[in-house]
């Protein structure tokens, strides 16, 4: 198993990391423009090796595509993150020609590859990356959801006073501030629905904190998180690796699905070794179903700044 992992920064360097930690992957390819710097992020990790415990081999590349070659995942988190007070969209203008330039690349040298996009606006890229590359639907998948459901779950035990292995909740609708639907109706402690332990104000609240997780961390950090990104990917990837058929919310093209078609958005996906093996139609309220039309609009409304 072969994993490429283009931009050597926090993100892409956690990505390479918790990949290598689960031990699913033989090799990890870390790619860069910054001359060096992928290779050093590479070294650095590999010294990680007798400490964590994994046998993959983790390189570095500048910018050097021969080096990917027939990977069978390639995530993309190149480009810019948001400074503190930016939306996820005004990245569009920079990070667009990036990524259209990346997935390029990368599938002249991994024609059969499974891309993972992480690079934001992370919906509105995973549709480029469609129109960039004309890859099968199934073999293009935009990671937000898995980040934003690990953060509602984080906010969930802190108002239940639980262990977070006792919460299970999910995140659809685009990656953005304004556009995710925590799924409160569906969350559970321990397989009990958790509007059995706190009120719904309390739920409102986690709701909007989980909307604004990565904001709030932007706030804190002066740039975007990575940790988090990062795991959230190599879930995706193990997923795909190991053929688990787990599911996840994840950003898919869309035809018809939720009665929305033409765009990428977070829905539950089975994820196994043909990438997004099946949309998960779930049942969802009318106020659901609101919420995730305004959120698809929303995106479709960033996607019309392409230039495709
Ligand atoms: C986040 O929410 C980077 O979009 C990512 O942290």
């Amino acid at each position: 198993m072969k994993i490429t992992v283009v931009g050597a920064g926090a993100v892409g360097a956690s990505c390479a990391e918790y990949i290598a930690i689960k031990n699913f992957a033989s090799e990890v390819v870390l790619l860069d423009i910054k001359e060096g710097y992928a290779e050093g992020k590479a070294m650095d990790l590999m010294q990680t090796a007798s400490l964590n415990g994994f046998d993959t081999k983790i390189t570095g590349s500048t910018n050097d595509y021969s080096k990917t070659s027939n990977s069978n995942i390639c995530v993309i988190t190149s480009g810019i993150p948001r400074k503190p007070g930016m939306t996820r969209e005004e990245l569009i203008g920079i990070n667009a020609g990036i990524v259209k330039t990346v997935s390029s690349n990368l599938i002249e040298h991994s024609p059969n590859t499974i891309i993972i996009v992480v690079s934001n606006p992370m919906d509105t890229m995973t549709y480029l990356v469609h129109k960039t590359t004309g890859l099968p639907k199934n073999r293009i998948i935009g990671m937000g959801g898995a980040l934003d459901s690990a953060r509602f779950k984080y906010r969930l035990a802190e108002a239940l006073g639980a262990p977070i292995s006792d919460v299970d909740g999910m995140v659809i609708g685009g990656h953005s501030d304004k556009g995710m639907v925590p799924l409160t109706r569906l969350a559970t402690r321990n397989s009990v629905p958790v509007s059995e332990f706190i009120s719904e104000e309390r739920l409102n609240q986690v709701m909007q904190d989980t909307k604004v997780g990565g904001a709030t961390l932007t706030g804190l950090l002066g740039t975007s998180a990575w940790y988090a990104p990062g795991a959230a990917v190599s879930g995706m990837a193990q997923a795909i690796a190991c053929d688990t058929k787990k599911i996840f919310p994840c950003s898919t093209l869309l035809n018809g699905e939720f009665g929305l078609s033409d765009l990428c958005i977070g829905v539950p996906v089975v994820l196994g070794k043909d990438g997004i093996e099946k949309i998960v139609e779930i049942s969802l309220s009318d106020a659901e179903k609101a919420h995730l039309t305004a959120s698809a609009e929303g995106v479709s409304k960033t996607n019309g700044l392409l230039e495709l």
